[in-house]
């Protein structure tokens, strides 16, 4: 049986699905232009007033806003509602220049939990069920927002955070955790500190669910860990802009929901900002049609992906968005040929001597590109002939020049030489000066 969180919302027909978010547009609208002097000026300067802003086919006439309009308004001059109305800030590491700060409501952390509640009902998670939280609590959104959106469903949440792996597997099978969530890669890392102690995730847990995401993860790397834990692993989307964490799949694990009564979703192309039709891939572009403190309007969050608006068979009727690629700047340029570092997990992934940990590495030697994939071998692989070893290189570059159209080199490191991440892992090293 499919259950939902809230049905009448959930199975909304599109027709009023569309309505309801029109009507929020148009107080959306009206409700920045009058309490940000930032979004009144961003108006003003594109010549646009409220009033111009009535069907849903308007929203392309409003400016976009972008991350640097977040740093350069630091801290809070894109809030809408005074510091006294707030009950948290998050607040994301920028790796360059300034941080950005999030604020919210008391409203916006209903928003957000009912966000969560919906998407852990979609996959069958409840009361009853324990999650583990293993994403980072702090500055970042991803544990407390877990946290609290668990909660509002009922399920017992245990607070871990990321980090002590060997703890946090004891209290796995101590407490019965049926659901994990912590990034793709710490899942990977926790497996394999389990198998050091002698734990199998699959005999020896109750777990069954995983709620992955935070960073690009492909289809192959899903059916990896499927297959090495015995669980189920859905991926959940979201970004400190707009919360965190928000929108995961459901059962069928066939795109991300993304709940039409609180956010507007586009694809545009990234080069013309113009909008792109369903099932054209393009940059994500979101505007939050519940958001007090920090809404946003027309946000280009930057991630590559496509919309797929067709119904689902679980039967909720709001857009989805099919596996996120990454952000645009994560792309690499690599002699002229581009390159999204899941593309490379996706090739890895389907080759059964590869492990599950790799590094791309981009040098530029004498003017020249090059990229070096370190890998390495699985355990059953493993393999001390040099002959052997020759092969899988040479097989490893074979499947990626296929896929990527680039000459590529391999090499086979020792196990456990590739950083293992408790948190977002860092897949990418690009020594060129670019
Ligand atoms: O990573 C929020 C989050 C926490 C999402 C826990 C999911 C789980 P930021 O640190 O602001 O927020 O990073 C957001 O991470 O724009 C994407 O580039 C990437 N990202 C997040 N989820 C996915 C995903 C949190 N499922 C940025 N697939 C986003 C691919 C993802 N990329």
């Amino acid at each position: 049986m499919i259950e939902y969180w809230n049905p009448l919302v959930e199975r909304m027909p599109v027709d009023e699905l569309e309505k309801l978010q029109e009507k929020k547009l148009r107080n959306l609208v009206d409700y920045v232009y009058n309490h940000s002097d930032f979004y009144k000026k961003r108006f003003d300067d594109a010549g646009v007033k409220p009033e111009d802003i009535q069907t849903l086919d308007d929203l392309k006439k409003l400016p976009f806003t972008y991350k640097s309009d977040l740093r350069d308004t630091y801290p809070t001059g894109m809030f809408c509602v005074p510091n006294e109305q707030l009950v948290r800030f998050h607040v994301s590491s920028g790796t360059t220049g300034k941080p950005t700060v999030v604020g919210y409501t008391r409203n916006d952390i209903n928003e957000w939990s009912t966000s969560l509640a919906r998407a852990l009902t979609s996959i069958g998670v409840g009361r009853g069920d324990v999650i583990q939280v293993s994403y980072g609590y702090g500055l970042f959104t991803g544990g407390l927002g877990l946290h609290y959106g668990a909660e509002e469903a009922g399920v017992t949440v245990l607070p871990t955070s990321s980090g002590n792996t060997e703890k946090q597997l004891d209290l796995m099978r101590d407490l019965g955790t049926s659901v994990m969530a912590c990034t793709p890669s710490y899942f990977l890392f926790m497996n394999e500190v389990a198998n050091n102690m002698g734990v199998s995730i699959n005999d020896d847990t109750k777990l069954r669910v995983g709620i992955f995401g935070a960073e690009p993860w492909s289809e192959e790397m899903r059916a990896r860990i499927e297959e090495a834990t015995g669980i189920k692993a859905y991926d959940v989307y979201g970004t400190s802009e707009l919360s965190g964490p928000l929108c995961t799949e459901c059962q069928y694990q066939d795109g991300i929901h993304i709940w039409g009564d609180q956010f507007l979703i586009e694809v545009i192309d990234p080069v013309t900002g113009e909008q792109l039709g369903e099932g054209e891939r393009g940059e994500l572009v979101i505007t939050t049609l519940a958001k007090e403190a920090l809404p946003l309007i027309r946000y280009r969050i930057g991630d590559i992906t496509v919309i797929n608006k067709e119904p689902c068979k679980c039967g909720r009727t709001h857009p989805r968005i099919m596996r996120v690629l990454g952000r645009a700047d994560d792309m690499l340029i690599v002699r002229g040929i581009n390159v999204f570092p899941g593309q490379v997990e996706s090739v890895l992934m389907t080759i059964p001597e590869v492990g599950e940990h790799f590094m791309i590495v981009v040098d530029r030697v004498n003017e020249l590109d090059t990229m070096t994939i370190q890998i390495e071998m699985t355990d059953e692989a493993f393999s001390d002939k040099v002959n052997d070893i020759i092969a899988l290189e040479k097989k490893v570059q074979a499947a990626l020049k296929n896929v990527l159209n680039l000459a590529v080199k391999v090499e086979l490191v020792e196990q456990g030489t590739i950083p293992r991440s408790m948190g977002k892992a860092k897949k990418v090293m690009d020594n060129r000066k670019l």
